[in-house]
């Protein structure tokens, strides 16, 4: 803040936004194919996981290649690139306190047969290469996927008459 001293009603909300995490969620095409985004929206919705932003698009070679550059040269980068450009899928930027660990736990662990009972990938998948959905690993890299894949004039900022039934302390 420096020399210019926000205001406190202003320093308060920027703490507040702070604290709230976002997460880039895909539904990957398997997910739009076989008829689950709703199922994954009212999952996260449940949660208390509060929608920023969406859109449902056909994902480009380049944006699938940046989105994925971390796994590139690792043997299932190629089918993986391939897999996500082959159809559809529903990308979204939901956010809330904890929302990048409570919206990966939601999603299961990257192989459906390590998931948890109850999440959506041990629900509903079986094969890590068609595991449904993607999240936000981080809250370093839910904010750059959310920047890689959003245009700030896509994204809501919205507050709920149940926000303060859900989130502690607002
Ligand atoms: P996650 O999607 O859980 O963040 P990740 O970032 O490690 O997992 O990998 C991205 C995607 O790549 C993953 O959803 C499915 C695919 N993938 C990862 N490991 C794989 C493997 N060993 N074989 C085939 N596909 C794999
Ligand atoms: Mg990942």
């Amino acid at each position: 803040m420096g020399k210019n001293m926000m205001k406190p009603v202003k320093f308060l909300y920027y703490l507040w936004r702070k604290s709230v995490e976002r997460s880039l969620v895909l539904v990957k095409p398997d997910g739009v194919q076989r008829a689950l985004v709703g199922e994954v929206v009212s999952r996260l919705e449940r949660r208390g996981l509060r929608l920023v932003g969406a859109k449902f698009m056909q994902v480009s070679r380049e944006l699938a290649e940046t989105h994925y550059a971390i796994h590139k040269g690792k043997p299932f980068y190629d089918g993986l690139i391939e897999y996500i450009t082959s159809a559809p899928v529903m990308a979204m930027v939901w956010e809330g306190p904890n929302a990048v660990a409570a919206i990966r736990q939601t999603m299961g662990s990257t192989r459906p047969t390590d998931a948890a009972p109850g999440s959506l990938r041990h629900d509903f998948a079986l094969e890590v290469g068609r595991n449904l959905t993607h999240a936000s690993d981080s809250v370093e890299n839910g904010a750059a996927e959310v920047e890689l894949w959003f245009g700030k004039e896509e994204l809501v900022e919205w507050k709920r008459e149940v926000d303060r039934w859900v989130f502690e302390g607002r």
